[in-house]
């Protein structure tokens, strides 16, 4: 082994850092690690580390003094002040040249501040997303940088080497120039909140409609992971619902309290959204389904005097209700149909929200290359998003992917089944927000006229906010009340006249 020192450090040693520590030692590239509770170093090394080629330091300053200039330094610590607190301390420590990573889940406008503030100091900061939880952090995690363009320069050999592989090759490319790796990180996670909400919707309708039971409901989702859907979501989705509590010998589901947790990645991309008037409304279907869930008390309490109701029939009436006279494959085959369908309009929505924010930032995304980066080592890595990559290489100026038209036939081939589990839900008393969303998205988009006439005739009548005309250019408001009101509704550059 040579005596010179490594460039790469790692700062957090909790269960990303450590993993992608290995991962990086593993692809060849030396690193010291330094964690703030040195008892978890300690163990690290004596532990995990143990015969690899990561070295440990007990303070800051002696981990910057381990590493040779310009040092490449990731952080894998909780996101929000702790980012901050870290950078406060190391930054003092630090050359002009030095390039600082921050892995975490960090908001997109944080990464800019503090990208600015390094900047300053000569020190070059690049907000990276990583994706694919502890295990793609050790084999191969999906790696969203973004900042400035040299510095990935630098860090690109490592980064494809540590990055997972597939068919398209190592999943990371220059996300661009800003907080605009952290912005698609944040989208990765509230695609992943929608995905999650309608596998688990579709879960419901077996279970409530249908009757089933978890082991049975795997065994779809296990098939439905061979065909058009497959996916590490539903791969998870089927082991997950196969397995057994030791201590109760029931499916594991069955004795999980239905409350889900939120972090911040959702709550941030529906705010991004509504910012950029990009709607991602099964975005923000899951992510308020989660919220929703988190009031059980409350739902309790309401599920003893909120009538629901009552369901036609059985499994039996379900079942036809689902799949007409094809029987339990009918109803099967629609239910994929449905989760495939609202997944499309979900991504469609995902996928706009990064062309908004991309326009408005003036991040020039690739968002070909984004998917391309998403179709290995992340949670949402699916064989639909080769779909996506080919669409926009395709068209980089596609407005919407529902308008690419594969996706369009697609969408079309699969859109009735989403209308009969919407209807076999609403008929069992099953909330399905965000496949219903995922509709309303689609049948939103395809209207020529929407009712939004009837909205700016009642905003213009009681706020004077004015309305266009279909038949003439101009902006107008109509004198609503009064004897006063003119015949015609009247130009408001001539209102002042009237
Ligand atoms: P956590 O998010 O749980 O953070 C724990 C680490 O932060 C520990 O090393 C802890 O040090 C350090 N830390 C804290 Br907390 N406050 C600190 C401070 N003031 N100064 C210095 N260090 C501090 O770890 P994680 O789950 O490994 O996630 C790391 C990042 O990666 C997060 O931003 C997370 O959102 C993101 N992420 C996580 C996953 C996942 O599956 N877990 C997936 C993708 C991205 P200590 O040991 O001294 O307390």
């Amino acid at each position: 082994m040579s005596d010179a020192k490594p460039h790469v450090g790692l700062i957090g040693l909790a269960v990303m850092g450590e993993n992608l520590a290995l991962n990086i030692a593993r692809n060849g590239f030396p690193l010291v690690v330094y964690n703030r509770t040195t008892l978890r170093t300690e163990e690290y090394l004596a532990g995990p580390a143990a015969n690899t080629s990561i070295t440990g330091a007990a303070t800051l300053p002696e981990f910057v003094a381990a590493l040779e200039p310009p040092r490449q330094i990731i952080l894998m610590v909780k996101a929000g002040v702790p980012v901050d607190a870290v950078l406060t301390e190391l930054v003092p420590l630090l050359d002009p040249g030095d390039i600082v990573v921050d892995g975490g889940n960090s908001y997109f406008r944080d990464t800019e501040r503090r990208e600015a503030e390094l900047a300053r100091q000569g020190i070059r900061y690049v907000g990276m997303g990583v994706s694919g939880g502890e295990l793609g952090a050790l084999w191969g995690p999906s790696l969203m940088p973004g900042g400035p363009r040299e510095a990935y320069d630098v860090l690109e050999p490592m980064l494809m080497a540590i990055a997972a592989k597939t068919r398209y090759g190592p999943c990371v490319t220059y996300i661009g120039p800003g907080g605009s790796g952290h912005y698609v990180k944040m989208i990765h996670n509230g695609i992943e909140y929608g995905d999650m909400q309608l596998i688990a919707e579709t879960y419901d309708i077996m279970r409530t409609a249908l009757g089933m039971s978890a082991p049975e409901i795997a065994e779809v989702f296990a098939r439905w992971n061979g065909g058009k859907l497959a996916s590490y979501l539903i791969e998870v989705t089927a082991e997950v619902l196969r397995f057994v509590d030791e201590e109760t010998g029931r499916p594991i589901v069955d004795v999980i309290l239905d409350a889900a947790e939120q972090k911040g990645t959702g709550r941030w991309t529906i705010e991004s959204a509504m910012e950029l008037s990009s709607p991602v409304p099964t975005i923000d279907a899951a992510v308020t389904a989660r919220n929703l869930s988190g009031l059980r008390a409350l739902r309790v309490e309401a599920s003893e005097v909120l009538i629901g109701p009552t369901p036609p029939g059985g499994a039996d009436e379900a079942r036809a209700m689902l799949g007409g006279d094809s029987g339990a494959d009918g109803a099967f085959a629609a239910l994929e149909s449905s989760l495939y369908f609202s997944k499309v309009s979900s991504y469609a929505q995902g996928m706009s929200l990064l062309a908004a924010a991309s326009i408005t930032y003036d991040w020039k995304l690739n968002l070909s290359e984004i998917a391309r980066i998403w179709t290995g080592g992340c949670i949402i890595r699916a064989d639909f998003l080769a779909d996506i990559m080919r669409a926009y290489r395709d068209n980089p100026k596609l407005t919407n992917l529902l308008l690419d038209a594969d996706i369009a036939r697609q969408s079309d081939e699969t859109v009735g089944g989403a209308r009969r589990s919407i209807v076999a839900a609403r008929s069992w008393g099953i909330p399905v927000p965000g496949t219903s969303s995922a509709l309303d998205y689609f049948d939103t988009l395809r209207q020529i006229s929407l009712p939004a006439n009837l909205v700016q005739a009642q905003r213009d009548y009681f706020g004077a906010h004015t309305y266009l005309r279909t038949d003439r250019d101009g902006i107008f408001h109509t004198l609503w009340h009064g004897a006063e009101q003119p015949a015609e509704p009247v130009p408001v550059q001539e209102l002042a006249d009237v």
